[in-house]
């Protein structure tokens, strides 16, 4: 069985050996890499958010413990990837202006990218223009807004609203998600879709897809 606190203590070391030993020892055991991801990883992570907020953890504990937490990602990457597949469609995926939290959406990256969708990733802190400009360059079929802060999912409705007055021809279907987004603010916003994890953000691409066809 897989414990989150052992996950937890693992992501709190200085070093990031512990973490994956700890990663490759529940593969050799057997345990499928989404227990890992989501019992093991993501259930340690949110005992480290439970103690950040208490301020029984400081922002460098917590930086830490996103350096190992990455460390153990990249050990489950690959089995999540399924190169060589025919594309299911392109999505441009980011974490907008003013906020740099990212593992959540490596996680939606990584789970769009082994169930066949081509993935641009932009990375961090990316404000609308550049969203456009690569809207405009990549031309995808989904956009995938990510934000952690509940200043910056404010950020979420600007994005949406300048992809819609656009010159675009082609506009994207726009899904939103982190920990802070509900479906009602989803909605509330203009947002096509809503995912509450990134196995959600997969399905509800995909059904937005299937619409469209
Ligand atoms: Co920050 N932080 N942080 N932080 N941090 C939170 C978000 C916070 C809730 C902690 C707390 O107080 N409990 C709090 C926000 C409070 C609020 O807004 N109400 C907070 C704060 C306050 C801050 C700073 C302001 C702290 C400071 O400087 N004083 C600062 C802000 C910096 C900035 O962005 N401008 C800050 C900084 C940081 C670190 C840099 C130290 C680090 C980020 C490192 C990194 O990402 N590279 C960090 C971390 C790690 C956290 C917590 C502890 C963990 C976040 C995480 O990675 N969770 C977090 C506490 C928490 O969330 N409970 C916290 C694991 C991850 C797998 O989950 O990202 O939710 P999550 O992603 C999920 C889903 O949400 C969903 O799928 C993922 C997988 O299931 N999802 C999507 C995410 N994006 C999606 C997109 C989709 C669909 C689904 O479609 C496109």
């Amino acid at each position: 069985m897989l414990k989150p606190e052992d996950f937890y203590q693992a992501l709190r070391d200085a070093e990031v050996a512990p973490i994956e030993g700890l990663v490759k020892k529940a593969l050799a055991e057997g345990h499928p890499a989404a227990d890992i991801l989501n019992l093991g990883l993501i259930g340690g992570m949110s005992i480290i958010g439970k103690e950040f907020k208490a301020r029984d953890l400081w922002v460098p504990d917590v930086l830490l413990a996103a350096r190992n937490m990455k460390q153990g990602v990249e050990i489950l990457r690959p089995l999540f990837s399924r190169e060589g597949q025919k594309s299911k469609g392109r999505i441009i995926l980011g974490t907008v202006k003013g906020d740099i939290h990212d593992i959540g959406k490596n996680l939606v990256s990584i789970m769009m990218s082994g169930s066949g969708f081509e993935v641009i990733d932009l990375g961090i802190d990316i404000p609308l223009e550049k969203f456009l400009a690569a809207i405009e360059e990549h031309k995808p079929q989904v956009l995938g807004l990510s934000a952690l802060l509940t200043t910056t999912m404010l950020e979420m409705k600007k994005v949406i609203e300048a992809v819609r007055k656009s010159p675009l021809s082609e506009k994207p279907y726009v899904i939103v998600g982190g920990a802070p987004v509900t479906e009602a603010f989803a909605r509330e916003i203009g947002a096509d879709g809503y995912g509450a994890d990134a196995v959600a953000a997969v399905e509800i691409a995909s059904k937005l897809l299937e619409s469209r066809a």
